[in-house]
């Protein structure tokens, strides 16, 4: 017999009214808006007595079948899950708005173009591909970035990425690159990472991946936050206006806040320290007030552009830089509220590229078509049946009517004898062709078959471009990045056709990445198309060039201890303020400190709790005596060699002098420091975190040990 609790016993001994002193059972009862205690009921509204105890013959006995109140109640919580996305599982959005900021009239019929200042609502999920529901956030990884906007004349959804440019060529390889990236098959790991062999054996064996190459290898795959990232609709689409003229179009979303991302070493710790960090950062400022937002950017262009461009521009592996065709900005993305219900919402919203509207068509993107087909087939799967629409979430917010109808869950269906059109019932609604979606009549011809354009055949131009274009601290982290994920194959001919095909993009990168590997350079790949060599730089494809103006919307760690200056740590706090800054208070204990002037200030992390690695800059404002304290505590240590590592700006008092020296930094203390003497230091302090990091003190830290020059 199990063993069974002095309070059961006394249960067993007691009368038939069982009270375990479960706080649940009538203890704390749930209150609605108007104070009313509300009655926990079933699913039929049947009231519910008791929510503590199955119904069982005796107190010892088995339970009954007719307890309806339990098998509901489990019936329902076995079935609570439904698929995870197949991919861009993780994700995470909010709600807002839209805003046309310019009327692209004249371009598009598109009824949310037609007029400045007219807006619309907006669902925004942003996700990562390969991790399952429950991987970490800063997982090196592509981010979704997936817009929903509910217009007046139907549902508009870009599903876009934070790269603008893709793996594939064609959508029928769409699978076997999945299969590649996710967990190996035979013993489902690793886990959200692209550093195996089946990845790479994939890639190297796929060339047209190659551009999109460089752009995974670079920091773009670690961004800071959600709202530090652009995002773009990667394809090729076409604006149609209102006599049927149609014009190309590429769509960006642009972070007024500007770029930013952490580095590999700081990614591998935020996710032990907080694997949630991206939602969570989300979360904190949207219910803070600060709404992220981005600026919709197009860049127009026509068929005779199309004709002279180097590449073909319905090619997804390739970008139309900003120079050839400027970005003409149209609208701004605010997201202003987080979910009421992350399951009813982020888990059950719909987004399909085939959701567009009249005004707004697809181009014959290969990877486009494919994906039109995969979009709608995927969400019968993951929520069910086909009423996917009828979820609050997916519907649209303008009116619609049709005459389809039944199926599972169906919540709408059409009222009234006709179910059909034509009728003559008079009854239900009719096609409008003045009003309804037309596609562009684009004229077809060609033989059936299976074959990639030749003018798709160019695999290395742009991967050098990117490159390029690139600071030379984020070209070393493309070659540490690429030498980390290839450490971590255990194929030697894998790693060797990689470096192979680096050789076409640059010699000097391929260099590094062989030394790196001590790996012998193997020949250069063979190109399908000699590459072009000299195409310019272009400064938008840096995140370190599309940086910040300002520190607004980052966030200053402080660690503090008993006794601390309390006039600095006030000017800390103010120049914070005034510069939109947000900050956390680090403490030995979460009780907080006080301060000099005896005041108590609650912390909102212990130290082994609140590392470095979750900050922008970090501030040490501590007393001789906290000093003293923490000289031996290694999660401070962690906290200042970390900080320093990441090239952060770090602030410091005098008595924190020793803890540089306990964290082994002492005598390399930069121009990325700055001291905390006087009041004053403190704004000029948040000034210097206006760079976000002190790059030129990468090579000194010792965690990034190959530049590639
Ligand atoms: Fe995809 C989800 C973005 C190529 C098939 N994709 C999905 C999501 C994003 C993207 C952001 C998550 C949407 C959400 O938050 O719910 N996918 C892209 C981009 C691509 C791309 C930018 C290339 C330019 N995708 C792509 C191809 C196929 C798919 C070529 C298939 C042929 N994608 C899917 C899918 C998903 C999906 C299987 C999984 C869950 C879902 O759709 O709703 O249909």
């Amino acid at each position: 017999m199990a063993k069974v609790t002095a309070q059961a016993q006394k249960t067993k001994r007691g009368s038939r009214t069982i009270d375990l002193g479960n706080p649940g059972n009538g203890g704390e009862t749930h209150q609605n808006a108007g104070g009313v205690i509300e009655t926990l009921t079933t699913q039929q509204g049947t009231p519910v007595a008791d929510d503590q105890n199955t119904l069982r013959q005796g107190a010892r006995g088995p339970a009954l079948l007719e307890d309806f109140h339990f098998r509901e109640k489990i019936f329902h919580f076995d079935h609570e899950r439904i698929p995870e996305r197949v991919v861009h599982a993780r994700g995470y959005a909010a709600h807002g708005f839209f805003e046309c900021t310019q009327a692209l009239s004249d371009i598009t019929r598109a009824d949310l173009f037609q007029r400045k200042g007219e807006r619309v609502p907006a669902f925004v999920r942003f996700s990562t591909v390969a991790g399952s529901k429950g991987s970490p956030d800063l997982a090196r990884d592509v981010r979704g970035f997936a817009v929903k906007l509910y217009t007046k004349e139907g549902n508009w959804d870009i599903v876009g990425n934070n790269i603008p440019v893709f793996f594939i060529q064609d959508a029928i390889k769409f699978p076997d690159l999945i299969h590649a990236a996710k967990p190996e098959p035979d013993r489902d790991f690793p886990q959200a990472q692209t550093a195996h062999d089946n990845f790479w054996d994939f890639i190297s064996l796929t060339p047209e991946s190659m551009h999109m190459v460089m752009w995974i290898m670079s920091d773009r795959t670690i961004p800071r936050s959600f709202r530090f990232m652009e995002g773009f609709g990667v394809h090729t689409f076409r604006l149609v206006n209102a006599k049927g003229k149609s014009t190309f179009v590429k769509f960006h979303w642009k972070p007024v806040l500007g770029l930013q991302s952490v580095a590999w070493n700081e990614a591998v710790k935020i996710n032990g320290a907080d694997p949630d960090f991206h939602r969570r950062d989300l979360w904190n400022a949207i219910q803070s007030g600060n709404f992220p937002e981005w600026q919709l950017g197009v860049q127009l262009f026509d068929d005779a552009f199309a004709a002279r461009f180097d590449f073909d521009v319905l090619d997804p592996t390739k970008i139309i830089p900003e120079e050839l065709v400027p970005i003409k900005v149209v609208g701004r993305l605010v997201l202003d509220r987080m979910v009421d219900n992350f399951f009813a919402e982020t888990e059950q919203v719909a987004f399909c590229t085939q959701n567009i509207v009249p005004g707004i068509d697809f181009s014959n993107d290969p990877l486009l078509q494919g994906r039109n087909f995969s979009y709608l087939d995927t969400q019968i799967k993951r929520l069910g049946g086909p009423n996917f629409t009828h979820i609050p979430i997916n519907a649209p917010k303008c009116p619609f009517a049709h005459f389809q109808q039944d199926g599972h869950m169906a919540m709408r269906n059409p009222v009234g004898r006709a179910n059909y059109e034509p009728n003559s019932w008079g009854a239900g609604p009719r096609e409008n062709p003045a009003k309804g979606f037309t596609s562009f009549a684009e004229e077809a011809e060609g033989p059936k078959q299976r074959l990639r354009s030749e003018t798709f055949a160019d695999h290395y131009s742009q991967a050098r471009q990117f490159y390029v274009s690139q600071t030379g601290v984020e070209q070393s982290h493309i070659a540490n990045a690429l030498i980390f994920e290839l450490s971590k194959v255990e194929r030697t001919d894998i790693r060797s056709r990689m470096v192979s095909h680096l050789r076409n993009i640059d010699e000097a990168l391929a260099a590094a990445v062989a030394d790196g590997l001590g790996l012998e350079m193997p020949p250069a790949a063979k190109p399908a198309r000699k590459p072009i060599s000299d195409l310019p730089p272009s400064a938008p494809l840096s995140i370190v060039k599309n940086g910040p103006q300002s520190f607004k919307g980052r966030k200053l760690g402080i660690l503090l201890t008993d006794g601390a200056d309390a006039t600095l740590f006030a000017a800390l706090t103010a120049a914070c303020d005034k510069e939109g800054t947000q900050y956390e208070v680090i403490a030995p204990k979460i009780a907080g400190v006080t301060l000099s002037d005896r005041k108590k200030v609650p912390a909102q992390q212990k130290i082994d709790g609140g590392p470095s690695v979750l900050y922008d800059a970090v501030a040490l404002v501590i007393s001789p005596k906290g000093a003293t304290l923490l000289a031996t505590d290694a999660a401070t240590k962690d906290f200042i060699s970390d900080a320093f590592a990441h090239c952060k700006v770090i602030a410091f008092t005098a008595a924190a002098a020793g803890l540089l020296q306990a964290a082994g930094i002492a005598d390399k203390v930069d121009a990325g420091f700055v001291p905390l003497k006087e009041d004053r230091d403190a704004a000029k302090f948040i000034k210097s975190c206006r760079a976000l990091r002190y790059w030129a003190r990468e090579k000194d830290a010792g965690v990034h040990p190959v530049n590639a020059k």
